[in-house]
């Protein structure tokens, strides 16, 4: 009985649900009929198409008429304008010093949006899924890595000769940059090309959302994104394999960073802050995880560096990094309701096995059980979590929904609804 009214509840919710997203919808297109209406008069902000293999006109008017080159989008866009890039890979061709090939970056423009992760054939934003389609921004220019069969390199082990010294840059703009992979930047020159192989942002303000940095080094520091001075908000970020001597996965550098449901894995640092390098910025770090990452001497996860900088490091996890010294972290925190190896002092943290699904093969969602479950702050989680599930959830099943620690969100109704479903299936309900 009590299965059937669940189930009967839960559909009621969904229906009530679908109702309530049909009735956005149509707020939402006459709310978009008005703003077409209103903008007639203006010059309307374009959307420019880009799409690898596009046959058509080439002229970015739409996806059969897209431009195959990301480059050619760039060179047209005005402030205001996006850029949406369908699944392919992409590799820069302008270089910011003509006698230097690995120079080549694709470089954000002033208030100019990207967006990735497009099928090809999407009429809004909202209908493209990031996650099935990768569009990929490589830095080998030289196209000899050996790059997994998506385009990806997921190790600098596997980068070979002339890349890019930065897949993409930004030089004190607005931009933003949503839903791509990063991969194969090899800073390996002289400053500043010694800096950020991912992406490379100096001032202005950068909104980096739904970005896997993958496989990028630099000499220096930095190995996916070095931000220098600028104002940096990032979210839903997945550092994975890169490599640098400060900072293999990022670097803050004297600037104002907040860095929220982002995942750093298995990033190495020659040096010092393995996942993370934290100059003098004071970042705010929420809803992270941190693990398996490597540094040659301190700070397998994070180095706060600087006199009095404070890292502030909430709802996280810190675990199974390593570093022959401070393995987790090393310098000022202000860590609270979050999970760090050998723990931390600070309120609600815990020091105990988080039960990663599995690690091996780079899946840091939590299992039942784990002591990280409805261990957060709701006032510090964000709305969603890296995946965009909703926080918070009642994931440790105790009727008080409670966000957890770490990027993801554990959804204990994926584990317990076919159960339900089988529990009335007697009946013939
Ligand atoms: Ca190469
Ligand atoms: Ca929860
Ligand atoms: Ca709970």
């Amino acid at each position: 009985m009590r299965a059937r009214y669940t189930v009967r509840h839960k559909l009621f919710l969904v229906a009530g649900f679908m109702a309530g997203v049909l009735l956005l919808l149509l707020i939402g297109g006459v709310n978009q009929g008005r703003n077409a209406v209103q903008a007639q008069p203006l010059m309307a902000d374009a959307i420019i198409y880009v799409r690898a293999g596009a046959a058509g006109a080439n002229d970015g008017t739409s996806w059969e008429d897209a431009y195959i080159s990301l480059q050619s989008a760039l060179e047209d866009a005005v402030s205001g304008d996006e850029i949406w890039v369908a699944a392919g890979v992409y590799t820069p061709t302008v270089r910011t010093t003509p006698a230097d090939a690995r120079t080549a970056t694709f470089m954000l423009k002033q208030g100019v949006a990207l967006y990735g992760g497009f099928a090809g054939i999407e009429t809004v934003r909202e209908q493209r899924d990031w996650r099935a389609n990768l569009s990929i921004l490589s830095g080998d220019l030289d196209h000899n890595d050996a790059a997994d069969w998506r385009g990806i390199v997921t190790d600098t082990i596997a980068i070979a000769g002339d890349n890019a010294y930065h897949v993409v840059s930004a030089d004190v703009v607005t931009a933003t940059l949503d839903g791509f992979v990063i991969t194969a930047g090899k800073a390996t020159g002289a400053d500043p090309h010694h800096l950020g192989g991912g992406l490379y942002t100096n001032g202005g303000h950068t909104t980096v959302t739904h970005v896997g940095f993958w496989g990028n080094q630099a000499l220096e520091a930095g190995g996916g994104f070095f931000d220098r001075q600028g104002q940096v908000t990032l979210a839903q970020l997945v550092f994975a394999g890169n490599l640098a001597n400060r900072g293999g996965g990022m670097y803050f550098y004297h600037d104002t960073g907040i860095i929220v449901n982002s995942l750093f894995a298995k990033n190495r640092s020659e040096i010092s802050g393995g996942a993370l390098w934290d100059e003098a910025a004071n970042s705010t770090v929420r809803n992270c995880t941190f693990a398996d990452n490597e540094a040659g001497t301190q700070a397998g996860a994070i180095l706060s560096w600087g006199g009095g900088n404070a890292v502030t490091l909430q709802n996280s996890i810190v675990w199974a990094n390593t570093a022959p010294n401070e393995p987790q972290l090393s310098g000022g925190f202000v860590v609270s309701y979050s999970l760090v190896e050998d723990g931390w002092l600070g309120t609600g943290n815990l020091n105990a096995d988080p039960l990663f699904v599995s690690p091996e093969s780079g899946d840091y969602h939590l299992q039942m059980g784990s002591s990280a479950l409805d261990a957060g702050d709701n006032g510090y989680a964000p709305e969603f979590d890296l995946d965009g599930t909703v926080r918070p959830l009642d994931s440790n099943h105790d009727g008080i929904a409670t966000a957890d620690m770490g990027a993801y969100e554990f959804e204990l109704q994926a584990v317990f609804l076919p159960l339900m479903l089988k529990q009335v299936t007697p009946s013939g309900k």
